[in-house]
């Protein structure tokens, strides 16, 4: 009886639910555009990944239709279809009515996948015009078909099946989604982490919309036999090898399931460490992988010890030293994470911390005293490691001490603003002097601040350490901003708690020129300053393309649309002004186009994914030209429009 309470209640959601989120899509999905879109993929996998870290099934496919409606299909139980009596409507009809109604039937195993929502198929039906469900099971298949959540036909057995499982094909409401076109490496890219992430799964993802000479569409298959091992070593396939093995374990502590894959490649200055809760990668890391690290650590700190290793060498090492190289991919599966951070993904369960720590200290532990060979390779590596840490904190603190990054005044190039609230304060980098000089006149000296800069400041992607810090421009940007860098733990860590503005604004020329200086000097903040970056203190300015002019009207326009607009209004004796660099414009012209806060455009640079950047930035500044001249020429996909 309580069983049917709970039902009627559970149904007067139904129609409250599923409304709520075709209002607020974005509540329930995270956003409406190409993101939220795939989301949807990811949340029906989920289930039937589901059912089979329940043990009953073993394929899933994926197809994107000709219509870029999406099919899943599991070789599972297939979902339940028995009716509710008084309720008229069947299991399946509930799972795909009812907000997070999935899991309440799944007793005998607890949902461990989930999309980063978790809010259940409902919400992929809410947001389909139309979405069809056949389930097979003890010897017959059933269709349901369903429109934005609502069903449109019965449940009806349409025939005898010899086997079981689901399948479910929807068409996302393209009044909902800004973007409803599929993009295929965006899927294969998830399947394939969830065949690492799920060893065992069969995973195949196939596009009905690129058919190929043989008459089959494009397919592909995702299959791991040893999970995060494979994982690993799919990731570090580019690298050298440091120990021509990979250390694995897979097991399960306090209830929590841990596993975690980890090598050494010959690289410094690089960590890649992935971490995963629930299959859901965990961007912010979180306690998973304070275990992880804690764990790590320890132990080798441990066995250099033990072996006097680091005695003979006299070096001080830190965690740091330990990850130089490493590439490891952590993942535990917990019954309620706790997801926090500015992304939510972040993990703060505290019990993550001390079920991987201890799991990765023993089975570590007992890899090292069994291959002494390959210990002996990672200690020496992390010797050379710390060394070189202490070589270029020396190197570094002997510039300091010459003329100090941060201490030693301010650049004679800074025009500095006379508020010291750093919250209101701005800093225009701009490139040359006289350019400089017409941002000095425009702007409002109370809160704007100008730093010219001298021509192409250096490639930092290229540039050895020590040539990065001698290099007078850098100086420059790190003394007027007032951030400090290195400590005696980690030469790279950046100290911005005395930054003096929380706008820095780069200023150049609308032409290639100035999108190659804009490109220099966010890949500057990105691998030097990243935090300014990360906390959005980062932004373009936008100056204008063209001046229009007939008689005593004036405008300035943007784009080459906006000029048409202008002489369609004020006909074609108009006078347009192509600007070629700031240097054209009078202050007055670069204050209100450009500077004054009130009517300016800024595109704030933010970083979405820092290991798509990393690879981006490393293209970019890299010796290839031709991507860079592509993508410069686009550059405005890593930048949001900001008001
Ligand atoms: C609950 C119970 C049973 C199957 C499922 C859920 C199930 C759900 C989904 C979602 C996608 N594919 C799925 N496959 C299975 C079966 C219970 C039983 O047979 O006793």
């Amino acid at each position: 009886m309580a069983e049917k309470e709970e039902y009627g209640a559970s149904s007067i959601q139904v129609l409250e639910g599923l409304e709520a989120v075709r209002k607020r899509p974005a509540m329930y999905i995270g956003d409406i555009s190409e993101k939220g879109l795939h989301h949807l993929v990811y949340e029906v996998v989920d289930n039937s990944i589901d059912e089979a870290l329940a043990g009953y099934c073993d394929t899933i496919s994926v197809t994107i239709n000709p219509d870029n409606s999406i099919t899943v299909i599991d070789n599972g139980r297939g979902i339940p279809v028995d009716m509710h009596e008084k309720e008229h409507k069947s299991a399946l009809e509930v799972v795909l009515t009812v907000l997070h109604a999935g899991g309440k039937f799944n007793k005998d195993n607890y949902k461990v996948s989930g999309g980063l929502h978790g809010v259940g198929v409902s919400c992929v039906n809410a947001l389909s015009t139309y979405l069809r469900a056949e389930v097979h099971r003890e010897g017959k298949a059933y269709v349901q078909e369903y429109s934005c959540g609502k069903p449109t036909t019965e449940l009806r057995v349409t025939g005898t099946s010899d086997h079981t499982g689901t399948s479910i094909t929807f068409k996302p409401d393209s009044s909902i989604f800004t973007v409803t076109e599929y993009d295929y490496a965006t899927l294969a890219s998830r399947l394939r982490d969830l065949a690492f992430l799920n060893a065992g799964i069969r995973l195949t993802l196939t596009d009905m919309r690129q058919i190929g000479e043989d008459g089959q569409p494009f397919s592909e298959s995702f299959y791991s036999r040893n999970g995060l091992r494979e994982f690993v070593e799919y990731i570090d396939s580019n690298k050298e090898s440091l120990i021509n093995d990979v250390i694995h374990l897979n097991t399960e502590r306090n209830g929590i399931p841990v596993e975690v894959a980890l090598t050494y490649n010959t690289s410094y200055n690089s960590e890649n460490i992935r971490s995963y809760v629930n299959n859901i990668h965990t961007i912010e890391g979180g306690t998973h992988l304070t275990g992880f690290r804690r764990g790590l650590t320890m132990t080798m700190k441990k066995y250099g010890e033990e072996h006097k290793m680091f005695e003979k060498e006299k070096v001080e090492v830190s965690a740091n030293d330990f990850t130089e190289g490493l590439t490891a991919v952590v993942s535990v599966k917990i019954m309620e994470p706790q997801f926090e951070g500015q992304t939510k993904t972040k993990l703060g369960n505290n019990e993550a911390i001390g079920a991987v720590q201890t799991a990765v200290s023993e089975a570590l532990g007992n890899y090292l005293e069994e291959h002494p060979r390959e210990a002996k390779t990672i200690v020496e590596k992390v010797i050379v490691a710390a060394k070189a840490r202490k070589a270029a904190y020396d190197a570094r603190t002997k510039v300091q001490r010459k003329t100090p990054l941060y201490g030693g005044g301010l650049p004679g190039k800074l025009s500095d603003c006379s508020s010291r609230t750093a919250e209101d304060c701005e800093l225009f980098i701009v490139e040359g002097d006289s350019a400089g000089g017409t941002a000095k006149q425009g702007r409002d000296r109370r809160i704007q601040a100008v730093l010219p800069i001298r021509g192409k400041i250096l490639n930092v992607e290229k540039a050895m350490e020590h040539k990065i810090f001698d290099n007078q421009e850098i100086r420059n940007l790190f003394q007027a901003m007032r951030v400090t860098i290195g400590t005696p733990e980690d030469p790279q860590a950046v100290n911005i708690s005395k930054l003096a503005y929380h706008k820095i604004i780069i200023m150049t020329d609308a032409d290639v020129d100035g999108s190659h200086i804009d490109t220099l000097l966010m890949t500057f903040f990105f691998r030097r300053m990243r935090p300014v970056i990360e906390q959005g203190y980062l932004y373009l300015a936008t100056p204008p393309l063209y001046k229009c002019t007939r008689g005593k009207v004036e405008e300035y326009c943007w784009t080459d649309l906006q000029v048409q607009q202008f002489i369609a209004r004020n006909g074609d004796r108009t006078k347009v002004q192509r600007y070629k660099g700031l240097g054209e414009m009078s202050a007055e012209e670069l204050r209100d186009t450009t500077m004054d806060p009130s009517q300016r455009l800024l595109k704030q640079v933010t970083i979405s994914d820092a290991v798509e950047a990393d690879r981006i930035f490393s293209m970019l500044m890299g010796e290839e030209v031709a991507p860079r001249r592509d993508f410069i020429e686009a550059n405005a996909n890593y930048a949001n429009i900001d008001a």
